[in-house]
């Protein structure tokens, strides 16, 4: 089954103001503000300050005349205004180096708030910065500090078709209505609403985004070539909010487009017509970023057709794309679809290891090698992908999915930060090396790898809440913060996110309005977890659609995705000893943690091992006991959440809240099915009756 259609926005409808509403700007406001420097991306923060200072009595100037309460300004703009007082630029930065593009110094003293920036951008996110600190940007002495942002490209990939997909729609796995970019086959052409998108994203960090499908349809395909002027569009909408456009192509383009016979990557007039093409890009938009694949995935065209493999086929396009300093986000998402269930040797898990390992060291610097954060396909529980550990010469992104395609499609709240949080705090190498977001950041790392990109599948579309459920807004924005500071603590995120969206000075109370959305949220993705697909086995989900329960949805199909259970037991056996040998890939210590039915963690012990219902976790239930105890224990805290959630009905605007009530409400029934159908389904197949005899059907 699918989740239920969200309503479709009226043209007039200006969409929820999300995170940045104008309350949220009270602070910076109301202060005398001096603004030094110039471009593009400095008259945004011009005009942010500005709009703020029209609504809550502030004022901006851009030369110094008078006293003044903040300052902001590029270094390099000739001698700082006199009004900067000299603690705030004398102060040592304690972290050292270059602010480089993005980063800003903050101090306050003498009474003055003071931004400095290296370059424009980092003006910008200096300012929101200001935005989520309020009144402490303006209170007390403060020594100055530097901001950067620890992954260089953090970036967002619109699921969005042109044209209407027949099977998929207009944006696929989207769940926020139509795109905000196409409808229909042509430019959606609602600019207001493309520029306030862009401002949200900058406002979080995000600075890079791909505009339609990795899956490239026909008319998707032409925005490379002849509609390329609708990308140039969104390029100039977005690009005074720092914000590049990237662009999804199919590898099979020198074909479709170009008309030759062949896109063999080692062919002369393949790459011809990929340099000339790019350079065209280049031409009418010079900052593009780059292209990014999905090939030889899922029907998608590849190398493999030419019997070329990985390495080659992103190399064709990196080489197009190095002279305008342009990448290729190659994705790693390549198994085989077309799998025999009876066929216990191929393990969809493995796939993007055994593809791509080999290939170490022979990607070009500009190719990023996007793998999604786990083996087999953004599950709400799964380990960390291997491929991160096993590329140390490869740039890579890792590749997170804010669209809750198989965490509740919009319908559910599952605040996801807390998950991404944990894989990318993982240790691949255990505990006293680096943690996935220091692979990502590694400015200094081996080979050819300097950095990587944090990227994510959006969850936006034209719903009037910009994510179908309002309380989705903050996985958008905790996404941004996360690719910025991927140290960030996500119940401090979630503050964040609540003081901007729920700005105090609007509510009668506030401490209980927080309270709330903490409770609601903190813990929804591990309620969620609890009462879908237990202990890592994953899927189980309703092949329609991948809303709903559907235990044996994928159990007899080509995809990949099993489970194995039968009257004596449930898991995939990917030991080395007995069964797929998928724990191999990892390095010690997890190698031998996972291949090991003592050590692995219970929350994945079914994605390693299939065990017999009874066999005693660690937390000394039975497997088929934690199976009813999660299940109910789920429901019974969407139970609670929607109980909560209606003490805050009078509290705050009333369209949000009833449209929470709404999704809380389809929760609850979904989350009801679920928990009745998989205990349903491991009662009839184990015969092992609940210890606490609670109602199984
Ligand atoms: O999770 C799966 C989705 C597909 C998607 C694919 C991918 C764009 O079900 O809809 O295709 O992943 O990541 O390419």
């Amino acid at each position: 089954m699918t989740s239920p259609a969200t309503a479709p926005a009226t043209a007039t409808e200006a969409p929820h103001p999300a995170w940045l509403p104008p309350e949220a700007f009270q602070a910076l406001g109301a202060r005398r503000v001096l603004l030094h420097g110039d471009g593009p991306l400095v008259d945004t923060v011009h005009d942010e300050v500005a709009r703020a200072c029209a609504r809550h009595g502030g004022r901006v100037e851009r030369t110094a005349a008078g006293a003044v309460d903040l300052v902001l300004a590029l270094r390099d703009s000739g001698p700082l205004p006199e009004v900067v007082p000299a603690g705030a630029t004398t102060a040592p930065d304690p972290d050292g180096g270059p602010l480089g593009d993005e980063g800003f110094l903050l101090a306050r003293s003498d009474g003055v708030t003071v931004v400095l920036a290296d370059a424009p951008a980092g003006l910008l996110y200096g300012l929101f910065h200001l935005v989520r600190l309020g009144e402490a940007a303006f209170t007390g002495e403060q020594p100055a500090r530097a901001h950067r942002p620890a992954l260089r490209r953090r970036m967002l990939d619109h699921w969005d078709n042109v044209a209407v997909h027949p099977v998929m729609g207009q944006v696929e796995r989207g769940y926020a209505g139509g795109s905000i970019f196409w409808r229909d086959g042509r430019p959606r052409g609602d600019r207001d609403r493309l520029r306030a998108y862009g401002r949200l994203l900058a406002s979080t960090g995000v600075n890079a985004i791909s505009v339609n499908n990795v899956n490239v349809g026909p008319t998707e395909a032409l925005l490379l070539t002849e509609r390329l002027d609708d990308v140039a569009e969104i390029a100039d909408l977005l690009r005074p909010y720092g914000v590049r456009v990237h662009l999804s192509v199919t590898f099979a383009a020198p074909v479709v487009l170009g008309g030759l016979s062949t896109a063999d990557p080692l062919d002369d007039g393949v790459r011809d017509w990929w340099q000339s093409t790019t350079r065209r890009v280049y031409a009418r938009i010079p900052d593009f970023g780059g292209y990014v694949v999905k090939a030889d995935s899922e029907g998608q065209p590849g190398p493999f057709s030419y019997g070329r493999d990985h390495a080659d086929g992103a190399n064709l396009l990196a080489g197009a794309l190095a002279p305008h300093g342009g990448v290729v986000h190659w994705r790693a998402f390549v198994y085989n679809h077309r799998q025999d269930w009876r066929d216990r040797t191929t393990d969809r898990a493995r796939a993007a290891y055994d593809h791509f390992a080999p290939l170490d060291g022979r990607f070009a610097d500009n190719v990023v090698l996007q793998v999604k954060f786990g083996p087999v396909d953004f599950q709400p529980r799964e380990p960390v992908s291997p491929v991160i550990a096993a590329m140390p010469a490869t740039r890579l992104a890792v590749e997170l999915q804010v669209t809750q395609e198989y965490t509740g499609q919009q319908w559910h709240a599952c605040y996801l930060a807390p998950w991404w949080h944990e894989v990318l705090a993982f240790r691949p190498w255990g505990p006293a090396e680096r943690s996935v977001a220091d692979v990502l950041a590694d400015a200094s790392g081996p080979g050819p790898r300097r950095g990587g990109d944090l990227v994510a599948v959006a969850n936006v579309g034209d719903d009037p809440f910009w994510c179908g459920h309002p309380l989705a807004q903050a996985n958008l924005y905790a996404f941004g913060r996360l690719a910025w500071d991927p140290r960030l603590d996500p119940a401090a995120l979630l503050d964040e996110w609540i003081d901007l969206t729920f700005p105090a000075a609007t509510l009668d109370d506030p401490a209980l309005v927080r309270e709330t959305l903490h409770a609601v949220l903190d813990d929804s993705w591990r309620t969620y977890e609890r009462y879908t697909a237990p202990l890592g086995v994953g899927f189980m989900v309703n092949p329609a659609g991948h809303y709903g329960p559907g235990v044996d949805g994928y159990e007899y199909s080509r995809w990949g995705t099993y489970h194995f259970a039968d009257r004596d037991g449930v898991g995939v056996d990917r030991t080395r000893a007995t069964g797929t040998g998928m724990t191999g890939q990892y390095p010690p210590p997890w190698s031998q943690v996972y291949e090991s039915l003592e050590q692995c963690p219970d929350e994945l012990l079914l994605f390693f091992h299939h065990v017999p219902y009874s066999h005693v976790l660690h937390s000394g239930s039975t497997v088929i006991q934690h199976i009813y105890d999660t299940h109910f224990a789920g429901v019974a805290e969407v139970v609670a959440m929607r109980d909560r959630w209606a003490r805050l009905a009078g509290m705050i605007d009333p369209a949000v809240h009833d449209r929470v009530t709404e999704r809380l409400a389809e929760q609850l029934r979904c989350a009801t099915e679920w928990r009745d159908q998989v205990n349903t389904y491991f009662f009839r197949k184990s015969g092992v009756p609940d210890a606490r005899g609670r109602r199984i059907h």
